[in-house]
């Protein structure tokens, strides 16, 4: 006799049925020593402990984590200073209209399909982003020494550069700016490299520490990493001047050194696309090779679209097609493709001049509201007599103000006053709005006058 048939499958049986009969095979299997059944030997079991109870709870990100605090406040007056992203007037999240519409049009247009991209992503964003940091006439790019590859936002961009210098580039140590953006100690220690600092920040004049800065670069072993920030330096809100890069480059250059920029401001800084990137684009006019990380996120508010790019300028073109086909081997592992979304969206508004134009509009909206805000505050904070000099709120460039104050003050804030806030004392200035700036004052003005 035919032993019974648990699921009949046929060759037009679906994959569920399949699984299904794989599932009821285990459950029938038993250990034919002490018939028991094999499944609930497993480590896996439903009863007893998990196989994860020896972890420890980890903390919040320190900036995302603000964000998470925020939300569970149910006070009427909290304010979310925390996380650097662009807040209208009014407070709310801005979705840029140049956006809107490439999206209205990208819905209604039915030849589209939802494909996988290249492991490279969109073409034409990968083009027009080079274009946009490097200048459209940058001789780099024309002589094919450039090759980008669209990446998961900034963040992504400097993981995949940090993987590839890992695992292809003699010197394994990058070199940050202290302080910087609390998340590239860890993308880089994570990438495969070894993290050192250099000096940046002077908190005496709440400026540059530029002798710092050089001597530590000066001492750095020759071909190590350094990451810049392009432009409006995260968390300190302070650039070097034109003429303080041009020793900067010139000293990396000397010292073969070897670049890797960190963009996810342009156009926040100054206003002007062209304007932020004046820095990156003399490291490319000199000849050399560099890492360029850009982002999309705030200067075309596609913060949760993921849009960003990896460029890696070369000496040669052939040197460039060898290693875009080295970047495609650190991706393909990692994620695969990037998502066809936000990059289209980007591709469309940087292709079409129209667009292009309406779109430096909105980014110098957003540039000068942050601007404005700084003049209010500090008018705020002098109106009420709060001691210290706050100038360097006007001073500093960007979306956060680095204000000096400390962990305990910072606390004293959100308790008493519902301000939210990282606790090195960054503010990011595009959460705040005219209606909120008075709050914001007193709130200082009470922690510099009454906190420990
Ligand atoms: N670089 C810098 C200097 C930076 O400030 C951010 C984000 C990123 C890269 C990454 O952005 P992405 O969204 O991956 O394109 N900074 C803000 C948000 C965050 O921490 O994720 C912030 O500092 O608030």
């Amino acid at each position: 006799m035919r032993p019974p048939v648990i699921f009949q499958t046929t060759p037009s049986s679906s994959s569920s049925d399949r699984r299904l009969n794989t599932l009821a095979k285990h459950f029938l299997e038993t250990d034919s020593d002490n018939n028991r059944n094999v499944m609930s030997a497993a480590p896996t079991a439903s009863h007893g402990d998990s196989v994860f109870a020896h972890l420890v709870r980890a903390p919040e990100d320190p900036i995302l984590g603000v964000t998470l605090a925020y939300n569970k406040d149910p006070s009427p007056v909290k304010l979310n200073l925390g996380v650097g992203a662009y807040r209208t007037e009014e407070g709310k999240p801005l979705v840029l209209n140049v956006v809107r519409r490439v999206e209205q049009q990208l819905v209604n247009d039915l030849a589209r399909n939802k494909e996988y991209l290249p492991i490279t992503g969109v073409a034409e964003f990968n083009k027009l982003s080079a274009q946009l940091i490097f200048g459209a006439d940058s001789p780099a790019i024309r002589e094919g020494r450039v090759t980008t590859v669209q990446c998961l936002s900034g963040t992504g961009s400097l993981r995949v550069g940090g993987e590839f210098l890992a695992k292809h580039y003699h010197q394994r140590t990058i070199y940050l700016p202290q302080p910087t953006w609390g998340n590239h100690p860890k993308v880089f220690t994570l990438a495969g490299l070894t993290v050192k600092t250099y000096r940046y920040y002077a908190p005496a004049t709440r400026g540059l520490d530029f002798q710092g800065l050089i001597e530590d670069l000066g001492a750095a072993p020759s071909g190590s990493v350094v990451l810049l920030h392009a432009c409006a330096h995260n968390p300190t809100g302070v650039d070097p001047t034109p003429e303080q890069w041009e020793e900067i480059r010139k000293l990396i250059r000397s010292k073969a050194l070897l670049p890797f920029f960190d963009s996810a401001y342009q156009g926040f800084a100054s206003g002007s696309l062209d304007k932020d990137a004046q820095p990156v684009r003399s490291f490319v006019a000199d000849g050399g090779e560099l890492l360029m990380a850009q982002s999309y996120a705030k200067n075309m508010g596609l913060y949760g679209e993921r849009v960003g790019a990896l460029s890696i300028v070369c000496k040669s073109a052939d040197v460039a097609s060898k290693v875009e086909s080295q970047l495609k081997l650190v991706i393909r592992p990692m994620y695969s493709s990037p998502p066809i979304h936000g990059a289209t969206i980007v591709a469309a508004v940087l292709k079409d001049s129209n667009l292009f134009n309406e779109w430096t509009i909105e980014l110098k909206g957003m540039a000068d509201r942050i601007i404005s805000m700084r003049q209010q505050l500090f008018d705020a904070l002098r109106a009420r007599g709060t001691p210290g000099d706050w100038s360097h709120i006007i001073k500093q460039i960007g979306m956060f103000t680095f204000t000096g104050l400390n962990s305990e003050q910072v606390s004293f804030m959100t308790k008493e006053y519902h301000i939210y806030m990282t606790s090195d004392g960054r503010i990011s200035m595009a959460g705040l709005s005219a209606k909120t700036v008075p709050h914001l004052a007193d709130a200082i003005h009470a922690a510099v006058t009454k906190a420990v």
